[in-house]
């Protein structure tokens, strides 16, 4: 894979309240993760993960947050939709996470996804996942196109979401430029018939 360089890389997160969101991204940005639950709004930070250099959106899925958690999603380089690994209901609003970053594209199909996207299910606390939550995390990944990655908040595995994230854009650019460069093959092919 060649690894075309940009100056920075965007990763929006997006979910239900509570999923932990803003614990991944403290650990990933500062190594700990909050003592108290606090309901974000919209927050960016910047680290590197990979060697790159990259902005990490922590959003809020309440109705107030919608305008700037929209405005996020269109400059997002890749989209974590993430949810509860021990709690399977908050699989439930993906479908709708998922609608509102299509709704700020125009996505005609898989092919066009506008942003590299990957699931992610947090266990927030030690013990066993919820085996049907991360079934559904599973197949909803599958059925869009989407990568899926189980993370354990207090472990290193959280960056390794975001190294997933990393690898998923670079990958996603070199499959649309070699796509493009196809296409304007067939267009010469084209005009010279
Ligand atoms: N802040 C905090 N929350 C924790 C911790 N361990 C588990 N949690 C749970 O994680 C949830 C909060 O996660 P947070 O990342 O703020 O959720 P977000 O709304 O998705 O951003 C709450 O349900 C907490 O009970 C911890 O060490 N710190
Ligand atoms: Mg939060």
């Amino acid at each position: 894979m060649s690894r075309n360089k940009r100056n920075v890389y965007t990763i929006v997160l997006i979910g239900d309240s509570q999923v932990g969101k803003t614990c991944m991204v403290n650990k990933l940005c500062y190594g700990s993760i909050p003592i108290d639950y606090e309901p974000t709004i919209e927050d960016l930070h910047t680290t590197i993960v990979l060697t790159e250099k990259v902005e990490v959106i922590d959003t809020s899925p309440d109705e107030m947050a919608q305008s700037l958690r929209k405005s996020s999603l269109k400059t997002a380089d890749a989209v974590m939709l993430v949810y509860d690994s021990q709690n399977r209901r908050s699989t439930d609003n993906l479908f709708w996470h998922l609608e509102e970053f299509r709704s700020v594209h125009d996505w005609k199909s898989f092919q066009y996804l506008p942003a590299a996207c990957l699931v992610v299910g947090v266990a927030k606390h030690v013990g066993p996942v919820d085996a049907g939550a991360v079934e559904d995390g599973k197949k909803f990944a599958h059925l869009w196109g989407m990568g899926h990655l189980n993370v354990r908040l207090k472990s290193i595995s959280v960056r390794s979401a975001f190294e997933k994230c990393v690898f998923m854009i670079e990958e996603r650019r070199d499959f649309l430029s070699s796509r493009q460069v196809q296409e304007v093959q067939h267009g010469k092919c084209c005009t010279i018939l």
